[in-house]
């Protein structure tokens, strides 16, 4: 007779798309089931994440190996863990917690706690018989937006360009099929101004797959995005977002932003900010102020009336969350399972978000490997919006093919989230 008991756990160091080491774990059940998950890992990372455990050997891959994360895994965790329902989510996520027993997840690693809770929901998923995000979610039925950031900067590349992600988001389109043809138009248009101005040594791309071009400042990409759009064909479907990830370019002794040279005061970037609104449809900011300024997003949200997604600022953490929405810092959460470390914590911040009526972001990590677990998280949430890379490296395409397979299996009873995507349910 079949159960759905945990028989064995897993795990093992594989690479990511940096050729960083990361964990991948497996879930037994009935030694016959399995399911299986890959960690993924940032570059530009939130000082208030849960704890992502390295080796520290500088003989082993720059210090950057997860054997220690491994380890726990197959040890600690492992034998806490045999015998256990797959099926209780919950359960297995705080076991891994108070195992831990680390406000962070510092012990373990949040790397081999994630790895085994996110293998546990697919073991779950394969034991009832259905697909993760039917598993998590019975009346999931939205499918995402895609953000798709052509022109990378920041921690993402080695250009000039203090901004991390420059986005076009395809709300026009009538489906992810749709979508996806239109963005790759668009970027193949890009493509063409960026060599006729910069060469085409400036086509490398960085970490997510969007160019890595030597412009400069904030009014450049936009203009050279809208020209991309208009030449494809699709201003009317198009709008932009973008993911300033400004903690990192923020100077906290004098505190300002150096933005192209320039120093910034919190009033005069925000002054920039709605300058940019203004100019450009802009409809998404992701971290346009730095991760401890909550008041600042109070202001900013006010000020500048579009979705404003904490991502640094809240680290997919309820507690941060829960500041946020004291104040009215911004109206979205940015949602990485890796930032809090286990599925059901995680899940639980964007319930909290969507109880205060704030909007969700399914995101990537700048790191990922082709497991596109996210993909079926986006729709079992019906957040309406992903942010997931170019498709144009394997790690990304994973992501878009799978949700492309998801629409294709929901069908009729699946909408894709177009201009409602800040609140589509
Ligand atoms: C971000 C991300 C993903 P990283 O800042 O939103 O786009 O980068 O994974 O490096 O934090
Ligand atoms: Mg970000």
């Amino acid at each position: 007779m079949s159960t759905s008991r945990i028989s064995d756990i897993r795990a093992r160091q594989i690479i990511d798309c940096r050729g960083w080491p990361t964990v991948q774990a497996d879930v037994w059940v009935d030694g016959r089931l399995m399911g299986r998950a890959d960690v993924p890992a940032g570059r530009s990372t939130g000082s208030h994440e849960a704890h992502e455990l390295r080796d520290g050997d500088e003989h082993w891959y720059r210090g950057l190996g997860v054997e220690k994360a491994v380890k726990n895994v197959n040890n600690d965790i492992a034998s806490a863990l045999k015998g256990w329902d797959v099926t209780d989510q919950r359960k297995i996520d705080m076991a891994m917690n108070d195992l831990d027993g680390t406000p962070n997840k510092s012990r373990l690693g949040a790397n081999a706690i994630l790895g085994v809770s996110l293998a546990a929901a697919r073991a779950a998923a394969n034991v009832c018989g259905v697909p993760l995000y039917r598993y998590i979610n019975p009346a999931c039925r939205v499918i995402p937006v895609p953000l798709m950031n052509c022109l990378n900067g920041g921690k993402l590349t080695a250009n000039d360009l203090e901004i991390q992600e420059f986005i076009i988001m395809p709300v026009g389109a009538r489906s992810y099929k749709e979508a996806l043809h239109m963005t790759t138009e668009i970027n193949e248009v890009l493509r063409d101004l960026v060599i006729e101005k910069y060469g085409i040594l400036a086509t490398n791309t960085g970490d997510e797959g969007g160019f890595a071009t030597p412009m400069r400042g904030i009014h450049e990409p936009f203009e050279f995005m809208t020209r991309a759009v208009e030449r494809a064909g699709y201003i009317d479907d198009i709008v932009y977002a973008m993911d300033c990830a400004s903690t990192h370019w923020y100077d906290k002794e004098k505190k300002v932003y150096e933005l192209d040279g320039k120093p910034y005061d919190r009033d005069a970037l925000i002054g920039l900010y709605r300058e940019m609104t203004e100019k450009y449809p802009i409809v998404s900011m992701e971290d346009p102020l730095e991760e401890e300024d909550f008041e600042g997003y109070a202001l900013l949200t006010k000020e500048l009336g579009i979705q404003i997604v904490g991502d640094d600022l809240f680290v997919t953490n309820v507690e941060r969350l829960r500041q946020g929405i004291q104040q009215g810092a911004a109206n979205a959460l940015l949602f990485k399972v890796n930032q809090i470390g286990t599925l059901s914590e995680a899940l639980d911040a964007a319930e909290f978000a969507y109880r205060h009526n704030y909007g969700v972001q399914v995101s990537e990590r700048s790191g990922e490997t082709e497991d596109p677990l996210i993909s079926d998280l986006v729709v079992a949430l019906n957040s309406g919006q992903i942010k997931t890379g170019m498709p144009v490296r394997g790690e990304r395409t994973s992501k878009h093919n799978r949700i492309l397979q998801i629409e294709e299996e929901l069908g009729t009873a699946g909408t894709y989230a177009g201009r409602n995507f800040a609140k589509p349910a």
